[in-house]
Parts: C-alpha cells; structure tokens; sequence
C-alpha cells in the first residue's frame, strides 16, 4: 500500500512545520494511516443491521458522543461509581473503525452483542455493507469555526508546537482549502447530510451546542435511537442527568487517566488523552477569528454547505 501513496497527490502543512502530509486518496485527504485504516475496513467489515455507527468529522465531539453512547448502552452493569469510564478514556471504550479494524473485525464476528462503533470515515468511504444496511448512524457536528479551533490545537499539540511557532492563519487556510485530515470537511458533512435524506429513519443528527444547551433532550433522543429508551423509572430515579453528569468535560477532563493516559494503537503517533480534553466550550473561536476569517468562512459556508439546511456558523 505504501507504494500506492507514493502516486497520489500530497500535501505537507506548511503551520505545522512539515510533520505533517497528507494524501489524496479517493477524493479524501488523510494519514497515509487512516487511509489504509479506510481501505482495510472497507476489504474485511461486515456490517450487522443491529450494528451502531459513531460517525464525526473530528474535533466535532466524537469523545463525548463515545463517552454518552457507552454510558447508555452499559448502565444496567454500571453506575456513575463503577463505570469503566472513570477509568478508561472514552476512545478505549468504544473502538473506531479506521484505527482499530481487527479488533473490531475479532470482536465483532465473535459475539452478537451489541456494541457501537465510531468512525471518521466520510460516508462515500464506509464499507459498502454499512450503506447498504439499514444499521444505525449517529452524526455529530459543530460549528465549523470551533471545529477549526479544536483542530488547530489538538494538531499542534500532537506536534509539539508553541502556538507561536504554529501560525493560526496558515492553519486556518489550509483548513478553509480542504487540507485536514479526512478532508475536505464540506465534503464530510454534505455526504452524511446526504445520506440523512436517502435514509433518514435510520440517521440521526446530533449538534454540540444543542448537546450544551440540552443535554436531556439530547440524551434521550440518542438513547432512544440507538435502542436503549429511559424507562419512566429511571427518567425519575434520575439515571439521564446521572449520565450526563459522568459524561461531562468536567468529569471526564479531572480524571486520571484523562489527565495523564496516553492513547493506544497509534502507530507513530501517540497522542496524550489530555489532548482530547482541551476546553469543551461553545464559542471560542471569538477567541481567535479576525473579521476577515469570518467573513471568508462565512461565504464558504453558505457556497458549499447551505444546501444541508444545518446552522454551522
Ligand atoms: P476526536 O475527533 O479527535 O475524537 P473530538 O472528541 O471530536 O475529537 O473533539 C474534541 C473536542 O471535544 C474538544 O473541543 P475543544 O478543543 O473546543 O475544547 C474537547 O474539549 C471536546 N470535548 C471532549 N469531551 C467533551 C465532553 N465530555 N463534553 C464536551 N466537550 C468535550
């Protein structure tokens, strides 16, 4: 495979001083890595039509969305005191497809459980039995400008980059460009917006600031969706703000091994859990956007992406 990449277009960020390139493989621009993650995935998974998908552009709440569906899916075996999440990151508890095929391939075809997967995969790239199936698929999604923020830090901190040394600017054109990993980003989100239409009993839509905003709501629609509805006794013996108690940055970021676990499986890079854990906030990219950005990601937006009527500015 490797030779394979050799003959595709690439592209080394200039922000992040040359660590990092990128190859253009079937229209998506990744880690040589997670493409070969993409391509093994494709080859060798079998999707069940019980089976849960994860899906998130990153930086766009993936560790959240892992960390509610995990506490969902378990909370007949655990409570806020014994939950595998105070203790294990929230990534080790539900694998991703791209990063973790044969142990996802293993556990999967040895046990009929239910168990969700997560993925970065944009939707053109799923193994075929995912899009043919009627398997479920959870898509969480954020304003883009945060997206870019989160981005931004979690790349220059895997990279060992001071911002001074990682020019904002230069990150954020590049984003803006399509160069980021499982970029284009607009192609992401149009091809599970997409895919909402085509299948929309079957796809739900989750957006971080209505996650802040209402968690509750938010919960229980997504508890409900992947099969595991809130009984009216647990909505009153309060076992949903349980849940979102645990799962929230609060929590999440003041444990141990959030706080200083590394993650596993990765081949050249090991990114620390802290990484993951960053801000959690709504908004602070005011912190960093000139008027000029937000005008030319404001234009992209509405060119490249109003026709999935999402509110991502
Ligand atoms: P990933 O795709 O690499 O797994 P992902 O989890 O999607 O990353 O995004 C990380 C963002 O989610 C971080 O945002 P920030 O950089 O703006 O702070 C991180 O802080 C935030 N995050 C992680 N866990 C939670 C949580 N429990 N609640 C809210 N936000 C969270």
């Amino acid at each position: 495979m490797e030779e394979m990449f050799k003959t595709v277009p690439q592209h080394t960020s200039s922000w992040l001083k040359g660590k990092v390139t990128l190859y253009k493989y079937q229209d998506v621009w990744n880690h040589e890595k997670f493409h070969t993650g993409g391509i093994l995935a494709r080859q060798s998974f079998k999707a069940r039509s019980n089976d849960v998908f994860l899906c998130s552009y990153p930086k766009s709440g993936t560790t959240w969305l892992k960390a509610l569906a995990y506490a969902i899916v378990t909370r007949k075996e655990f409570d806020a005191s014994t939950s595998p999440l105070l203790t294990t990151m929230p990534h080790n508890c539900i694998p991703t497809l791209d990063k973790e095929i044969e142990q996802i391939i293993e556990t999967h075809s040895n046990t009929s459980r239910f168990a969700p997967i997560a993925t970065h995969l944009p939707y053109n790239s799923l193994p075929e039995s995912i899009r043919a199936s009627n398997c479920k698929i959870v898509y969480i999604y954020r304003n883009v400008k945060d997206v870019i923020v989160s981005y931004y830090h979690f790349m220059r901190e895997i990279h060992k980059l001071p911002m001074e040394d990682a020019p904002f600017e230069e990150a954020f054109d590049e984003f803006c460009q399509g160069f980021s990993i499982y970029g284009p980003y607009w192609d992401h989100i149009l091809g599970y917006s997409k895919a909402r239409l085509e299948r929309p009993e079957t796809t739900l839509f989750l957006k971080y600031e209505d996650m802040q905003n209402d968690p509750t709501s938010n919960v229980t629609r997504l508890a409900e969706f992947i099969g595991y509805p809130f009984t009216t006794q647990e909505v009153k013996e309060g076992v949903i703000e349980s849940i979102i108690k645990m799962c929230s940055f609060e929590k999440l970021s003041n444990l141990e091994v959030n706080k200083t676990g590394l993650q596993k499986g990765e081949r050249f890079l090991v990114p620390e859990n802290r990484f993951y854990f960053r801000k959690g906030k709504v908004g602070d990219w005011e912190n960093y956007f000139t008027d000029e950005m937000i005008e030319k990601i404001d234009k992209l937006i509405d060119e490249k992406l109003s026709s999935t009527g999402l509110a991502l500015k």
